[in-house]
């Protein structure tokens, strides 16, 4: 690693946000930029998520970049080595290797007043001088592992899912999964398979929807080898998201029949009542992330499964005791616990204009102008940034939509001639005031908890509206949004950056 670098562009994160970026600024003719990865490979989520039967539940056609769209006539839900693959390729494609920079973990990222650009320092002791940085770290990316007590004592292996432990074979074991969300729905079925036993863990009950076939049939194989197919399915899954699944988050018209299919799927799937009343969730559907799965329900059937809703009250050397007082011995113990996501840009030290502290500012929540920029920040941009995940639809797009507005302020600071640009204020509080009224019309705010939330309640991480809704708001000229910020070599006129 080369321990001094200037650059005009720093990209933090080499997942789909921090690759898009890259290529988007190679598209716009800036060649002097890096993209700083605390990891030794790219890929984001898809590289640090390995457990069996990872994959994503939204269709590959749509959860691709719209420049560099999957194609595959026979497949619609790639498993995570071809998501991984995928990526590699774009990046490959796109000349990015060159930029790549890993083993190169941001700690701190200070804006420097007096020459209006920004000083990041890496673990590994690199200073990078950069005119502008972009934060593209994603939300979901640092494992929460709860403190329960005793786990320190467990004698078997341990692990989060996403940092499987390959070494680790269940086969003929006892395994414990904690927590029934997304990822623990897809690794059960295989882990089931082999294991002797497994115990899940639930707090709360998701809601559950099928999932189709991951291969196509033979009809849609043939459609989709007419001309323009592609691009007609793609659009067709971008529409059928933002009028089928974002209203289920804001008590829309597709709420009611959404919970009536899940509860006909749940009827179906799982006869015993028992089980069914434990699987019935008592929130609005939507509150948390709603599970895409067809193996889920069938797996927690096997009569070497078992759901075990009473609380965990211990762990010790040789299992988990629950809250009743059982003990259920593991081997194993998997913590599909999910990730620290309202934590944003957590263990880095951000500081802006003046010196202010990003992780004092959020302390109370994350926010910022449509998840990419935040007051007092010149020259700083995120993606994937607050609330701007949305469960309803495909993450890469919205941070295409980000990508995109990011270039026209990088275009627009260059035609001003300003040192720096920030957010201004006013289309901050505007934002904010849409934001507030956005998020009280879905189910967030005061229902079940969820990664959604912050520990004080306050709803940082989904976008509360649709696709199209992002894209449309995106659409604001910039000269309407962003200001102009000198540089300051005066410490009294830290105020009065702003031109
Ligand atoms: O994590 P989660 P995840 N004791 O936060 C439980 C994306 N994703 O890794 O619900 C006991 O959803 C917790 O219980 P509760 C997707 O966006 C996408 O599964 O808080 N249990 C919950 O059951 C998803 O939403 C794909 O009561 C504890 C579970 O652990 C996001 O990643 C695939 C506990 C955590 O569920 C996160 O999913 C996989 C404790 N102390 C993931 N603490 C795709 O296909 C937590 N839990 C695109």
């Amino acid at each position: 690693m080369v321990a001094e670098l200037d650059v005009e562009v720093a990209v933090v994160g080499a997942g789909f946000g921090g690759i898009g970026m890259g290529v988007a600024l190679r598209e716009a003719g800036v060649a002097r930029f890096v993209i700083l990865e605390e990891a030794d490979d790219l890929g984001g989520v898809w590289r640090d998520n390995t457990y069996p039967g990872c994959a994503c539940d939204v269709p590959s056609h749509l959860y691709s970049f719209s420049f560099a769209p999957y194609r595959s006539t026979s497949c619609r839900y790639p498993a995570q080595p071809e998501i991984l693959d995928y990526l590699r390729g774009v990046a490959r494609e796109h000349g990015l290797e060159p930029h790549l920079r890993f083993r190169s973990r941001v700690e701190t990222a200070v804006y420097q007043d007096g020459a209006a650009r920004w000083e990041i320092t890496t673990r590994d002791g690199a200073r990078i001088r950069a005119d502008v940085v972009v934060f593209a770290a994603g939300q979901l990316h640092r494992p929460h592992v709860p403190d329960i007590p005793g786990r320190e004592s467990f004698a078997g292996a341990m692990f989060h899912s996403a940092a499987w432990d390959h070494d680790c074979d269940p086969t003929g074991l006892d395994v414990a999964v904690i927590g029934t969300g997304s990822s623990a729905a897809q690794l059960l079925p295989d882990t089931a398979a082999r294991a002797r036993r497994v115990t899940v863990y639930q707090r709360t009950p998701h809601w559950v929807l099928p999932k189709p076939a991951a291969d196509f049939g033979p009809l849609s194989r043939a459609a989709l080898r007419l001309p323009g197919a592609h691009r007609m399915y793609r659009r067709a899954l971008y529409t059928g998201a933002d009028l089928l699944l974002a209203p289920i988050m804001r008590r829309g018209w597709s709420a009611r029949p959404a919970r009536a299919l899940a509860r006909m799927y749940l009827r179906r799937s799982i006869s015993d009542p028992e089980l069914r009343a434990a699987l019935t969730p008592d929130y609005p559907i939507g509150g948390k992330r709603i599970l895409f799965d067809s193996a889920y329900y069938p797996t927690l059937t096997r009569p070497n499964v078992e759901l075990v809703t009473d609380p965990i009250a211990r762990i010790t050397p040789g299992g988990i005791t629950t809250g009743d007082g059982r003990h259920r011995p593991a081997d194993v113990i998997v913590f599909a616990t999910g990730f620290r996501a309202p934590e944003f840009l957590v263990p880095m030290e951000v500081r802006g204009r003046g010196g202010r502290s990003l992780r004092q500012e959020w302390a109370a929540g994350a926010e910022a102008y449509m998840g990419l920029a935040v007051p007092g920040y010149p020259n700083a941009f995120l993606i994937a940034g607050p609330n701007s995940f949305t469960p309803a639809g495909s993450n890469p797009t919205l941070k295409e939509h980000q990508i995109a507005y990011i270039i026209d302020c990088l275009r627009w600071r260059e035609r001003t001639g300003a040192a720096a640009i920030e957010v201004g204020e006013v289309a901050m509080r505007r934002y904010r005031r849409w934001l507030k009224r956005s998020l009280a019309a879905t189910v967030w705010p005061d229902g079940v908890r969820s990664w959604y939330r912050h520990p004080n309640g306050r709803v940082t991480n989904p976008w509360p509206a649709s696709t199209r809704a992002f894209a449309r708001m995106l659409r604001a000229p910039v000269d309407q949004t962003f200001v102009p910020v000198a540089a300051v070599t005066d410490d009294r006129h830290f105020t009065s950056a702003i031109i």
